[in-house]
């Protein structure tokens, strides 16, 4: 999915200008209530990057009423039509397109991502999936019923109405995107939180959606931490949220909207995806693909196939041949643009991949890549590191660890590698390489996952739904099941004086 065509790569902006660091609410840029703000660091090289407002209590305040008003009943978005919608969207697609190399560069720059994945992989996905949704705009429409008794009754596709959305660092544009996208489609207003990593992307887009012409107050970005999405998701007069980041986070946003107005809550949560591995599967094509699995975004997917189930024959060319692969892993300036691998997003997200990766030693599982920082390389950069001999009970083997760490497990038969891949917590994604067709029917509809991939891995799409069981989440983004997540059903039903069929 993610092949780069360097040759036609134009040149990254190595210092592109940081020009929205504010609260985006009614289509102005404010400061901060509180007067607080916060740095933004480029992990490449662990320097500020520029100050950032940090929105608070009162800031959400102002930002869901801005939001509220502009879903008020004869407002100018609510007298829109549809396919307008979808225009605005396209609009915002274009300007995304028009701007790609400066969006990319801000991307790597903020977030460490390599610019050729950024350029080839993060924008254009982005502008798909705003493309698929406004087309999408005037089409999500309800239908008529033969209901019993003289009546007349249909159903209408509403927007939720006022949606808070809060997003992670691994993907900001990406993640902007499936939000924006749907909800915008359906006729929603919004109040979007990015990470606090990874603010400015999503500041720029801002200002790309006032240039499209949404009307003031449809979207609002206001960048700031956890507590400002607390405020978020515990707000009464927030409609739904949408949330993408950790399990732990996921798990308070349900509590707060049961805790409040019981606002709709849609979550893509954590993973830890199993992709299994048959001894007649192409061997290279296989250890090529589970390896762009797993390091993909420097492990930084929610998908990732952090569970390497390979069969028993393989099993010791496949630790060998992943180690080798591994090893020549181009690690380094994530805007050279030979770079596989740049930084983790940030110093405790490096951390906690060290920590983890010490526990897979220290439980006997076989280091045969990596393992440990780059010498001589500032910036948060973990070695792409592989483990052999990896037992199912063992941490790296059961939690997420967001980073570029491979875990290879041994089995033996087909009923028990099911069964072991779905002793998990999570169930967010999986796949199978094999050319047995049997084989792989047999595995799709065993997995307890949201996503099974089959003879390929993190092949995603604006048309193919993505979700979670499980604790990975619920609700699905992308596609045409995403339109549900922002839309409530009216059943309408009028009397009539006398039906007929
Ligand atoms: O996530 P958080 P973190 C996993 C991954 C990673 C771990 C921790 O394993 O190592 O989570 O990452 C906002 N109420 N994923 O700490 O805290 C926060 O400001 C409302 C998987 O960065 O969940 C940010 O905007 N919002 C994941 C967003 O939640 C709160 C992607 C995500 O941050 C909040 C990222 C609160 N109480 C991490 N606290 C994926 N599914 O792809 C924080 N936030």
């Amino acid at each position: 999915a993610a092949v780069a065509n360097y040759s036609a790569l134009p040149q990254p902006q190595t210092q592109p200008n940081i020009l929205y660091t504010g609260l985006f609410i009614n289509n102005e840029w404010h400061k901060s209530k509180s007067g607080k703000t916060f740095v933004t660091i480029n992990p490449t090289t662990e320097q500020s990057i520029a100050e950032v407002q940090a929105a608070g209590k009162e800031d959400i305040d102002v930002a869901v009423k801005a939001a509220r008003d502009a879903f008020k009943l004869g407002s100018p978005w609510r007298r829109l039509d549809a396919s307008d919608r979808g225009r605005l969207l396209y609009r915002l697609a274009d300007l995304m397109e028009r701007d790609q190399v400066y969006l990319a560069s801000l991307e790597t720059l903020d977030n460490g991502k390599p610019y050729s994945m950024s350029y080839n992989v993060d924008l254009p996905m982005a502008i798909k999936n705003l493309r698929y949704f406004a087309g999408w705009a005037d089409k999500n429409h309800g239908k008529t019923l033969p209901m019993d008794g003289d009546f007349f009754a249909y159903t209408r596709h509403e927007p939720v109405g006022v949606c808070g959305q809060i997003i992670p660092w691994n993907f900001p544009i990406l993640m902007m995107a499936w939000k924006l996208g749907p909800a915008l489609a359906t006729g929603n207003t919004i109040v979007l939180k990015p990470a606090e990593q990874t603010s400015l992307t999503a500041l720029y887009i801002a200002q790309l959606v006032k240039e499209a012409g949404f009307p003031a107050g449809v979207v609002n970005v206001v960048p700031g931490f956890g507590d400002a999405g607390a405020e978020l998701s515990g707000h009464s007069d927030v409609d739904k949220v949408a949330f993408t980041g950790s399990t732990d986070v996921g798990k308070l946003i349900q509590l707060a909207s049961g805790n409040t107005n019981l606002k709709r809550v849609t979550l893509e949560l954590g993973g830890k995806s199993p992709n299994i591995v048959l001894a007649d599967s192409d061997l290279d094509y296989a250890v090529e693909t589970s390896h762009f699995g797993l390091f993909f975004n420097m492990g930084q997917c929610c998908c990732a196939g952090s569970r390497t189930f390979v069969e028993d024959k393989i099993y010791d060319e496949f630790v060998e041949r992943s180690a080798e692969r591994a090893k020549k892993r181009t690690v380094g300036d994530p805007f050279d643009l030979n770079t596989e691998q740049g930084p983790q997003v940030n110093e405790e997200q490096m951390e906690k991949i060290l920590g983890l990766i010490q526990t897979g030693k220290q439980q006997g599982a076989k280091l045969v890549a990596g393992g440990s920082r780059p010498e001589n390389l500032p910036g948060y950069f973990v070695q792409p590191t592989v483990f052999a001999d990896v037992q199912d009970n063992m941490t790296i083997a059961r939690e997420e660890i967001f980073g570029p760490v491979q875990q290879l497990i041994r089995f033996k038969k087909l009923d028990e590698v099911i069964e072991r891949a779905n002793n998990s917590e999570y169930g967010l994604a999986a796949a199978v390489f094999t050319k047995d067709i049997d084989k792989a029917n047999y595995i799709v509809g065993g997995l307890r996952a949201g996503t099974v991939w089959v003879n390929t891995y993190n092949a995603l799409a604006a048309q193919t739904p993505f979700g979670g069981y499980k604790m990975s989440g619920h609700g699905r983004e992308n596609g045409e099941y995403a339109l549900s997540n922002y839309t409530e059903v009216k059943s309408v039903v009028v009397k009539v004086a006398q039906k007929n069929s």
